[in-house]
């Protein structure tokens, strides 16, 4: 019975780096109609991440955590989801986000650093992208958990890193989502490194799935650059978590392929050539390879696509190119449901600095425009 919650002894995986089907007994590969619509949106993803990378080094976004060659991972993420699901992401977790269908302009507005950036968590059931490291897994738990009592069949997807496996919400979180019965996946993405840190600086388990029957749920471990496993796993716990079947955790094995951030120097502890070991893995090459042999694939389709891809990437650009319009009175707004009187004071203190700086300003346009008549 026990060992029933244990991973598969290597991660699940269901179309090879080759582009070829591999057969796996638990899992049957998604259909064609599925893989390909996900497929467009790994495609979207990469470029997305292309643009923001591009986007930081104009100074037009503060910071961005690339998720290049994790899409499949964050498409997976996204598209097994329903509408009255949740998906917690971390700041990581952009693509997974647009492809939920967040506005990509609203999305990137916390990146950027617009203050009151981001999207509103409930309009899609998205949580805020979270930086602290885990703290989203034990919100996801509390979420999952009130759906639960509420007899509601919504489930909750939960995304970390390897790195936030070792932080105490983590462990709070898994425990109380198997005592509670919660209907929440948790997905690991197991890129190797928190930020220069080695995943066996880590854990010393056998892998990170190992842990989950430490709490009494199922773990698996599955390829996380094959879109199709990816699917069929996430697909397969998500149903399962719906149906009454409690939590379960994912570990998917990928690769960060860039720097942590654009604020990090990767060359300073890992090697081109563990990088450019990575490159034949890559999720898109894969699929591509497979659904161009079934002909599923077009060159037709292929444009279509990548058009889509560019138009998105046009939006990211254009829209991040354009200043944006802040009100300053509105740093008051937001702190308390009421304002306290020293608010109240201080928008007021606000408001008549600004009055008086705009009428220096027309009086001085006056002088200057009286100086040119002289
Ligand atoms: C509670 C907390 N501690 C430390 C940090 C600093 N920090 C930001 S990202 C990161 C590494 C996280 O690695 P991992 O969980 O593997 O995610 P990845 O960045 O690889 O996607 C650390 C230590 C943080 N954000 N929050
Ligand atoms: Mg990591």
């Amino acid at each position: 019975m026990d060992s029933a919650l244990l991973p598969s002894a290597k991660p699940v995986q269901l179309v090879d780096p080759e582009g070829c089907h591999t057969h796996d007994d638990r899992y049957p590969l998604p259909d064609g109609e599925l893989l390909l619509s996900a497929y467009g949106h790994l495609v979207a993803g990469r470029r997305i991440n292309d643009q923001a990378n591009a986007l930081v080094r104009q100074g037009r976004l503060a910071v961005y955590p690339s998720s290049h060659g994790q899409e499949a991972c964050q498409v997976a993420a996204a598209v097994v989801l329903a509408g009255e699901d949740w998906l917690f992401p971390t700041y990581r977790d952009t693509v997974a986000v647009i492809t939920r269908g967040i506005d990509p302009l609203q999305v990137f507005s916390l990146l950027r650093g617009d203050w009151h950036g981001g999207y509103d968590p409930h309009e899609h059931r998205v949580a805020p992208q979270a930086t602290p490291l885990a703290t989203q897994l034990l919100h996801a738990v509390g979420v999952g958990h009130a759906a639960k009592l509420r007899g509601e069949s919504t489930v909750v997807l939960a995304m970390c890193g390897d790195g936030a496996t070792s932080e105490g919400d983590f462990h709070e979180a898994m425990n109380f989502a198997a005592v509670f019965h919660v209907p929440v996946v948790f997905l690991i993405q197991n890129n190797e490194f928190a930020i220069s840190v080695p995943l066996d600086h880590q854990t010393v388990a056998p892998s990170l799935a190992h842990k989950a029957i430490g709490y009494g749920m199922p773990g698996e471990r599955v390829d996380g650059n094959d879109l199709a496993a990816l699917l069929a796993v996430l697909g397969a716990a998500v149903d399962r978590a719906r149906d009454g079947g409690g939590p379960s955790l994912i570990e998917a094995h990928t690769y960060r392929m860039h720097a942590h951030t654009n604020a990090d120097d990767a060359t300073r502890y890992r090697s081109a050539d563990d990088v450019e070991r990575w490159v034949p893995r890559d999720p898109i090459l894969r699929m591509r390879t497979y659904l161009r042999g079934l002909t599923l694939l077009t060159d037709e389709g292929e444009h279509a696509l990548s058009d889509a891809a560019d138009s998105i990437a046009a939006t990211i650009r254009g829209g991040l190119n354009t200043e944006a319009e802040v009100d300053p009175a509105q740093l008051f707004e937001y702190v308390y449901a009421e304002k306290t009187s020293q608010l109240r004071e201080q928008a007021e203190q606000l408001r008549e600095e600004l009055a008086r700086d705009a009428e220096a300003e027309s009086a001085g346009a006056g002088d200057q425009a009286e100086g040119e008549l002289r």
